[in-house]
């Protein structure tokens, strides 16, 4: 695949959409911005929303890939997250399809998996092909974004990169993330990774940092010539003081979705 693409990208708006658009064109990659609220400083951004196929039939025109961010990023009411989530994301599959787009880059989620165990030491990191194991609705629609992936390449070779993030912030800000966290330039590293490689089928990976405290196997991930170059660890004595170690007989600490698997959730992580 040639280095400088055109990519439409979905949830230009949000945190992790605002963080790539510096970062992304640097690795050659002309991008089409496309939220749901205006993106600031970028007049020529699509504002639609996912539910509106005209919409999308004219965005995906002419791109090579679809970096897809958009959805609600936290668990809410089914019916919100059936409208942003599993229709919006089947509505843009079936416009990427209709344009004849070769590749989508979807942002997944730990939370697909979020009721698998915290490997204890010793323990292997949790493997890609472990079962989907949601900790929420959010989950569950990162875990139907994945099959439909799947889907769509078998039916219709259309190829994706399902990312299962664990947490893009500038900063690890919890002992959790110290785990989980992916910095944003190896967020960028790994989705120009995703949509480069060669070949990638319907590839799942984790994605997250060099942490020393990794949870999960990068490689898949890595396999798509991803190189993390950023490690969680010098963050690790400041949070460790101010928050405790971590405590494995508490359910929000020993699932990989943390605070997510509680009934309701606990916020903030
Ligand atoms: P965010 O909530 O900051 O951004 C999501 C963007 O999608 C927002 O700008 C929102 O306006 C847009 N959006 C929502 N519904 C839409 C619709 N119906 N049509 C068009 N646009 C819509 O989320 P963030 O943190 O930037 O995450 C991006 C993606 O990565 C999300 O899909 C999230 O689930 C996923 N993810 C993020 C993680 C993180 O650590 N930030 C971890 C794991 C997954
Ligand atoms: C996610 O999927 C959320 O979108 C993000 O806000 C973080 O909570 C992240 O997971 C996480 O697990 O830290």
């Amino acid at each position: 695949m040639p280095a400088a693409r055109t990519v439409l990208l979905t949830g230009a708006a949000g945190r992790i959409g605002t963080l790539m658009r510096p970062l992304l064109p640097e690795y050659g990659h002309t991008l089409r911005l496309f939220d749901v609220r205006p993106v600031e400083g970028a007049p020529d951004a699509v504002t639609a929303d996912l539910a509106d196929p005209v919409a999308l039939r004219e965005a995906v025109r002419g791109v090579d890939a679809v970096l897809h961010l958009a959805g609600i990023s936290l668990e809410a009411s089914f019916e919100k997250i059936l409208k942003a989530n599993i229709e919006g994301t089947y509505r843009l599959y079936e416009a990427a399809r209709e344009a004849g787009v070769r590749r989508i880059v979807f942002a997944s989620s730990n939370h697909a998996v979020g009721f698998a165990p915290v490997p204890r030491p010793g323990e292997a990191p949790v493997p890609v092909g472990t079962p989907h194991r949601p900790d929420t609705f959010y989950g569950l629609s990162k875990c139907f974004g994945e099959d439909l992936a799947q889907y769509y390449w078998d039916k219709h070779g259309l190829e994706t990169v399902s990312v299962r993030i664990g947490s893009c912030f500038p900063e690890p800000t919890s002992v959790r993330a110290l785990s989980t966290w992916l910095s944003p330039a190896d967020c960028a590293r790994l989705f120009h990774a995703a949509l480069t490689a060669e070949r990638v089928g319907h590839t799942v990976g984790y994605g997250s940092s060099a942490n020393t405290r990794l949870w999960w196997d990068l490689s898949s991930a890595r396999a798509l010539g991803y190189t993390p170059r950023d490690d969680s660890e010098p963050y690790a004595a400041r949070l460790l003081a101010e928050q405790g170690e971590p405590d494995l007989t508490d359910p929000a600490q020993n699932r990989l979705g943390g605070p997510f698997v509680t009934d309701p959730p606990v916020w903030p992580y």
